[in-house]
């Protein structure tokens, strides 16, 4: 492990008001938003489609890392640059989703553990001989009627430790994502409860495994109310419930937390992160950024719709969301920006 490298890798990722754009879409996932727009599913359209993401002029003054899929890694535009070289020359780092997905947990209904771990180290090897230079593993909690159990939490955050620690071994920069569910009717207290726990025993783990906290990312949910809440509440208290909950739990070791969108529309997953960063600018131990997948590209994908004449339109929307995200961390975004 070079300790120096890791470090560096991780504050350049929250360098310059910067921030991720995560497309590690699994083929199940971008399944679900290419049916959407009806838009067909095959390699190529895939490749496509990626290529219309990092091509995307001016990409790398807001964005400081991508987050690729295990196909994507290894596609090409159709010049044949690869499209680890077309992200590295943008000034972009390389990021790679290494998990295997969230399964069925057993004697846990309704609940799930994230899988990938065998096998992981050889992964690993092969994944930064092709550039990559982080890692991304996701742990899905879900808030239900007496769910997310111990057992659930525990078992999520001792994999997600000892998936750090095997990429901090490999040289490579963990980034560390226990997504809290926003599906449900539960309060934005009871996701603050949750959220805290969930935090706590996952740094509980990632010290036991001797995960090196300067060397690594935090890709949590905002803390919110679920979104068939009753009881929804306004941009400010979700900056000031969120921001509280991880000053308790989240040690300042660590450099950035760069929170997912979780589903929430563009422009809300815009005005809460600016709200943090506007409500608490100077007064933090860790960068506040994004690594939002929905959040930016949803506008983009909606216009492109598989069609090659509309590409040029569906970048532009990209950067502007990128750009309003890069605003956000400054607490320098507003609706104006959206024209
Ligand atoms: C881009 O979506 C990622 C991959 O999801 P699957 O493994 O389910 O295919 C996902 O992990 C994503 O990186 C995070 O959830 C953040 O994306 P959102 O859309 O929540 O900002």
């Amino acid at each position: 492990m070079n300790k120096i490298e890791l470090i560096k890798t991780a504050q350049a990722l929250v360098a310059n008001h910067k921030g991720i754009l995560a497309m590690d879409e699994s083929g199940g996932t971008i399944k679900k938003r290419f049916d959407l727009y009806n838009i067909s599913q095959t390699e190529e359209s895939r490749r496509l489609y990626r290529e219309l993401i990092l091509t995307t002029p001016h990409l790398g003054d807001y964005i400081s890392g991508v987050i690729l899929f295990d196909e994507t890694i290894r596609q090409s535009k159709k010049d044949g640059t690869s499209f680890v070289k077309v992200i590295t020359d943008a000034g972009i780092i390389p990021g790679i989703k290494v998990d295997k997905g969230a399964k069925a947990m057993a004697g846990h209904p309704h609940e799930k553990v994230t899988e990938g771990l065998d096998g992981l180290r050889g992964r690993l090897t092969e994944y930064a001989q092709m550039g990559a230079r982080f890692a991304k593993w996701r742990a899905v909690i879900t808030i239900g009627d007496g769910i997310p159990s111990k057992a659930c939490i525990e078992a999520n955050a001792h994999a997600l430790a000892r998936y750090a620690a095997l990429c901090q071994e490999a040289g490579i920069v963990p980034m560390v994502e226990p997504e809290i569910l926003m599906n449900g009717s539960h309060s934005m207290e009871r996701c603050f409860t949750v959220t805290q726990e969930v935090l706590r025993t996952v740094f509980k783990q990632l010290n036991k495994q001797g995960v090196m906290l300067e060397g690594m990312i935090l890709k949590p949910n905002m803390v919110l109310p679920g979104l068939t809440c009753s009881k929804q509440v306004g941009v400010d208290e979700v900056a000031v419930g969120t921001v509280q909950c991880f000053l308790r739990t989240v040690p300042a070791a660590v450099p950035g937390i760069m929170f997912l969108s979780g589903g929430q529309s563009s422009e809300l997953a815009s005005e809460r992160l600016n709200a943090m960063n506007k409500l608490f600018m100077g007064k933090l131990p860790w960068g506040l950024s994004f690594s939002y997948g929905r959040a930016i590209q949803e506008p983009a994908l909606s216009i492109w719709r598989g069609e090659s004449a509309n590409v040029t339109k569906a970048q532009e929307a990209l950067l502007l969301r990128s750009k309003c995200n890069w605003a956000a961390r400054q607490g320098k975004y507003s609706a104006a920006m959206e024209k």
